[in-house]
């Protein structure tokens, strides 16, 4: 096992606390991995699929009530409630640990305690962090084997001595009113107990590789960042790699696996998927932002996914998967809203409750037979476009970062910002219409400053002033986009193919890069005219692509005003350089 004094203590000091009747440590074995499938399958946990058409695939269903990150039981336990900052909720270390203490307390009475020693990155990059999660579920082990490189190598990496994140989840009775996702950042430590849900109970996603990880990022002076990361190959092997940040459910992992569009091809344009959701990053002795992805495997939103918006993706989870909360079909197989396959005749839908399709509730809605916040689990090494690169240890130079929302107006398809510092200004005034990954009402536009409102563990004023701090550590700082695939014309039609068109936009991005591309100034920043975008093989309108580039200064003024709106809840603390910025905008609006 391990002879590391401090982790046995810590195993043994959260055994006595959550009182589970057998410790099981995870080695990370197919032979161990099997065993344990085959007790959660009679524990009713998870369900085997159909083993000719998904090999090595399971369906998972999550308690009805614990489908999505819930932001409002997420708390960031620093010493004081300004070191967490205004956009995080907040509780005192040592009342947090009280509060999720008492619901932990025998918590496990009748389970196992699985331990989990896993690493965030390549097991043993100087770049890569161990982390050991504790829990009562095998589901969780299960993802965790998949989502992270786990089991006795980590351990021994690890050593007798070695720091690691102290990880402990319990699903406890999965009572909302009993869960709580603590994350304290100075003691490295997480507590996550009362859920299932991915997003709160696989600790080295979100709450390590983001909350925790980015306030490590600050004291060791790196970036942990909600981003994609992708390669895009020229014909003559050239590759330029960018970092893309979007909230949850607005992309990442179909630009991340995206296919080049039809008239683009002749071009011989490639794509490699570093990673889907995580990007760290942090400046090379070359002067230049380097980049890992810290994950090994994809946890992707499954509605919406087909043939046709992400092949990639559909080619990755056909084996090795596990699916939460979508449908089944009577030949053992699954299913999911705007998939590949017109709706089955009849099924077993997310809830576990007969479904055929076209039912609706009490309300007259339609039942969904997939949740829209259902899930795959699956290996990175199965996407056909995987980068060989996932496993360096010094990961990717990034050549761009762009930031995105789901806007229906008022952003461009594209801009890019005038130099790092308003690059900066942009990540942290993006904004976005909600999804189904959080709960709340979807639709509404809300701030996600970099895509990290949920993620960002201390706060996101001191957070400005770091992505700020970075630039004078690069040689060579990236430039900074901001996309946006979803502006709407009057009749709320989309503007923009999306998907592998937007390939075309990427295109521009990396020629702006190698100043190989022409744009405009406007007040926001450079845009492109429409004809600095190749758009070989795509019908748009001329009318269509003047308002996907349309930036208008009426509606740029009311922006404004969102923007101040929000940098004004940091008061006293919002850095100078973001502050010169909003003036700067202000300014060139004409305001
Ligand atoms: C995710 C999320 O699951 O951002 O990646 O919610
Ligand atoms: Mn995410």
């Amino acid at each position: 096992m391990t002879d590391h004094k401090k982790l046995k203590a810590w195993v043994k000091k959260c055994a006595a606390l959550c009182r589970p009747d057998k410790i099981v440590w995870i080695d990370g074995s197919a032979a161990q991995r099997a065993r344990l499938e085959k007790e959660s399958i009679a524990a009713g946990e998870i369900h085997r699929l159909n083993r000719k058409k998904l090999p090595g695939c399971f369906l998972h269903r999550t308690a009805i009530n614990d489908v999505a990150r819930t932001e409002g039981l997420t708390f960031i336990c620093t010493p004081t409630k300004k070191d967490a900052g205004p956009t995080n909720n907040w509780m005192a270390p040592d009342k947090a640990y009280e509060k999720a203490g008492d619901i932990f307390r025998g918590s496990m009475k009748g389970r196992t305690m699985y331990v989990i020693p896993f690493s965030m990155g390549p097991v043993g990059s100087p770049f890569s962090k161990i982390g050991i999660e504790l829990t009562d579920s095998i589901y969780v082990v299960l993802n965790m084997l998949i989502m992270t490189r786990a089991g006795d190598k980590v351990l021994k990496q690890l050593g007798t001595n070695g720091e690691f994140t102290k990880c402990l989840h319990s699903k406890a009775d999965l009572d909302i009113n009993r869960r709580l996702i603590m994350h304290f950042p100075q003691d490295n430590t997480i507590w996550s107990v009362g859920s299932g849900y991915g997003g709160n109970v696989l600790l080295g996603k979100k709450c390590l590789a983001l909350r925790v990880a980015s306030y490590q990022a600050n004291q060791e002076g790196w970036m942990a960042e909600h981003m994609l990361i992708m390669g895009i190959e020229e014909p003559d092997g050239r590759i330029q790699y960018i970092a893309a940040a979007f909230p949850s459910a607005c992309g990442k992992t179909n630009l991340a696996m995206m296919l080049p569009p039809k008239g683009l091809k002749k071009k011989g344009y490639k794509i490699w998927t570093v990673g889907d959701d995580i990007a760290w990053m942090r400046v090379d002795s070359d002067g230049r932002l380097w980049a890992i992805n810290p994950e090994s495997g994809f946890f992707g939103v499954a509605p919406g996914t087909n043939s046709k918006t992400n092949p990639n993706a559909m080619a990755t989870v056909n084996r090795n998967t596990i699916f939460t909360n979508v449908l089944l079909k009577p030949d053992n197989t699954i299913w999911w809203e705007d998939g590949d396959e017109s709706a089955p005749p009849e099924g077993i839908d997310w809830r576990g409750v007969p479904w055929k399709p076209g039912m609706v509730d009490d309300e007259g809605k339609t039942i969904k037979g997939a949740h829209p916040n259902s899930r795959f689990t699956a290996p990175a090494k199965q996407c056909p476009t995987i980068s060989y690169r996932l496993e360096h240890h010094h990961g990717v130079p990034i050549s761009a970062i762009i930031f995105g929302g789901r806007r229906a107006h008022v952003a461009p398809l594209v801009y890019e910002a005038f130099n790092w510092e308003h690059g900066v200004y942009v990540g942290a005034t993006m904004a976005s219409e909600r999804t189904a990954a959080q709960f709340g009402k979807q639709g509404e536009v809300r701030r996600d400053p970099m895509a990290m409102l949920p993620f960002c563990g201390y706060n996101m004023a001191r957070y400005f002033r770091h992505w700020l701090d970075m630039e004078k550590k690069l040689d060579k700082a990236p430039k900074i986009f901001h996309v946006n695939w979803f502006r709407q014309d009057k009749d709320g039609k989309f503007l923009w193919p999306g998907f592998g068109e937007n390939l075309r936009i990427l295109e521009w991005v990396l020629d702006r890069c190698n100043d190989k591309a022409g744009a405009r100034k406007t007040p926001i920043g450079f845009v492109p005219n429409p004809t600095d975008i190749d758009m070989t093989g795509l019908k748009l309108s001329n009318d269509k692509m003047r308002e996907l580039l349309l930036v208008d200064k009426k509606e740029w003024k009311q922006e404004l005003k969102g923007q101040k709106e929000f940098l004004s809840r940091f008061e006293k603390d919002l850095p100078q350089g973001i502050k010169r910025q909003y003036l700067l905008l202000k300014k060139r609006l004409g305001v």
